[in-house]
């Protein structure tokens, strides 16, 4: 087994619970400026994350659940613009200051770059969509913490395609066997797996029911020293007892 060098990380879900009071009411407030009846409640937008990407989502819930919508013009240049005012108003949300990170993150990324650690994030959002979380939760520096961000539309065929982390890891120039991945959904380790990754899983109450058989560890968070995670599945000899994941767990995930 080739040594650990870089951690791969989701953001939606896995660095904070954007999904239900971020992503879905901007979309909701892009609709709403755009005169659309149409809103997106918790229950309805957990089955509209089956699909990933923002633009593939509106086009889904438009033939599935609009079809007798007449749209002004061309239906890809009418979604595009509607995306571009629900990323603004994600922006905004954001700025607005109302969505951490979760619960041991930030720990586990600084004592992963000092001690050395490559990191990078491979994710499906808009990449002004990372930008806003990481300056809004933890201050611009954050930014410079990845190596790479790899986000969006920088390839064609999103989660639960693994084209994301191809990418990633081509630009850092690194194997799978060196990286390990971190994610909360079923597309994300269809992606993460795809491409050859061990994968520590952090569901949330959108994924807690998902299928993770082939996750090497799933937990409900990160933990904290004072704030222990609860272990969802994961080998007892690998856990040795911990509480909270820091680096010598993930480099026993790694080479277990
Ligand atoms: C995230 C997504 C994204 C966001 C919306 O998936 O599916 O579509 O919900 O972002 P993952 P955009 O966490 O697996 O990367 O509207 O910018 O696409
Ligand atoms: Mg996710």
């Amino acid at each position: 087994m080739a040594e650990l060098a870089a951690l791969l990380f989701d953001v939606d879900g896995t660095l904070a619970d954007t999904e239900r009071d971020g992503h879905r009411v901007a979309f909701n407030r892009a609709f709403a400026e755009a005169g659309l009846a149409w809103e997106w409640d918790v229950p309805l937008y957990g089955e509209l994350l089956s699909i990933t990407g923002g633009k593939e989502r509106m086009r889904h819930y438009l033939e599935q659940y609009q079809p007798a919508a007449t749209l002004p013009g061309n239906p890809a240049d009418w979604i595009a613009d509607l995306h571009r005012a629900k990323t603004r108003h994600y922006e905004a949300l954001l700025g607005e200051g109302g969505i951490p990170l979760r619960s041991g993150v930030e720990r586990l990324l600084r004592e992963a770059r000092d001690a050395g650690y490559r990191l990078a994030i491979a994710t499906t959002t808009t990449p002004a969509n990372v930008t806003a979380l990481l300056e809004n939760a933890v201050g611009p520096e954050a930014l410079d913490w990845f190596e790479v961000i790899a986000a969006g539309d920088v390839v064609p065929a999103k989660k639960p395609a693994p084209d994301i982390y191809h990418y990633a890891m081509a630009k850092m120039a690194l194997d799978p066997a060196q990286c390990i991945a971190f994610e909360d959904s079923h597309n994300g380790i269809l992606a993460s797996k795809g491409a050859g990754l061990k994968t520590i899983i952090t569901v949330n109450d959108y994924t807690r029911d998902h299928d993770f058989d082939s996750a090497e560890l799933v937990l409900d968070s990160f933990g904290e020293p004072q704030q222990p995670f609860e272990v969802l599945s994961g080998s007892p000899a690998v856990l040795n007892g911990a509480e909270y994941l820091d680096m010598a767990l993930i480099k026993r995930v790694h080479s277990g």
